[in-house]
């Protein structure tokens, strides 16, 4: 019985042992033989590796996909006009828009970076299906306002602007939103800060009568972002994108010859 059991156990020992035991031990030999300063220095190049690999991810997958820069707002607020300005300089005479129209757009800037423009229909028949197809490729969106006869508009400027700033995909996005205050040429025309402050108190009463309707009708109130932050009173500042308010004039002060004053939007632009 003895010798069977020795015979056994003398088989078992004779088991190849794991081929890459040597090598894992001996690393871990040189490991521990290493001082601790260049152990902690390994493993920061690594976390370093880790953090690069991570945000290159990020940016190829979410920034260079969006790459357009659409020109949003009613009707007749001077899209098309801006849209050639951007791209020519020039003056253009326009009929109301009734579909997209878009070009390589190339930003005032060391870079020179390329954006493609998009001037968006203002019309409200037209309005929403552009909207949703452009809305996840922009990287800014420039809503523009006729600051001449903004008084009269103010309610429609804030359900259109509703819409867009309660989008899950646009949130989700947070591209810069350019609050383009056209028509500075005109003696009536409202400042961008007046525009402004109307326009957040008007979103704060559009926030109240929406939300109550939405949950009255089937109870969806969190089907689209809340508009700020709750139990606060409504302000730009609490979106989750860049929001500026910016003066112009496409037609520009000295008539349909003269240049336009869009140098403030262009140096923002140029800052995507
Ligand atoms: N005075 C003045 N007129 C402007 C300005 N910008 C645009 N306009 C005029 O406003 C009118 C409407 O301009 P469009 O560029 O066609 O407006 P739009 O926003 O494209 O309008 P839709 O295509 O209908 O959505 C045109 O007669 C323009 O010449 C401006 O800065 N000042
Ligand atoms: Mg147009």
């Amino acid at each position: 019985m003895e010798a069977d059991i020795t015979g056994k156990m003398e088989e078992k020992t004779e088991i190849p042992e794991n081929p890459l035991e040597p090598y894992i031990e001996s690393i871990l030999q040189q490991l521990e033989d290493q001082d601790p300063v260049f152990l902690i220095g390994v493993l920061v190049a690594l976390a370093a590796i880790i953090i690069t690999c991570v945000f290159l991810k990020y940016f190829l997958t979410s920034k260079t996909v969006r790459s357009a820069v659409l020109l949003v707002g009613l009707c007749d607020g001077g899209k098309t006009l801006l849209f050639s300005r951007l791209l020519s300089g020039k003056f253009k005479r326009t009929q109301t828009s009734i579909t997209d129209s878009s070009a390589p757009y190339k930003v005032k800037n060391d870079r020179g970076t390329i954006w493609t423009l998009i001037d968006l229909p203002g019309h409200d028949s037209l309005r929403p299906q552009y909207l949703e197809k452009f809305k996840s490729a922009a990287r800014a969106i420039v809503f523009v306002v006729d600051s001449a006869i903004f008084q009269k508009e103010v309610r429609d400027v804030a359900e259109f602007l509703y819409v867009l700033l309660t989008d899950t995909v646009i949130c989700r996005n947070a591209p810069t939103l350019l609050m383009a205050c056209n028509k500075q040429d005109i003696t009536m025309a409202k400042s961008a800060k007046l525009i402004q402050q109307q326009l957040e108190k008007e979103l704060n009463t559009l926030r109240v009568t929406r939300s109550a309707a939405l949950s009255s009708q089937d109870g969806s109130a969190g089907a689209s972002v809340y508009l700020g932050k709750k139990g606060k009173d409504f302000d730009f500042s609490q979106l989750p994108m860049k929001v500026e308010f910016i003066e112009c004039s496409a037609r520009g002060t000295k008539g349909d010859d003269g240049e336009a004053d869009i140098q403030r939007l262009e140096r923002s632009l140029a800052k995507l």
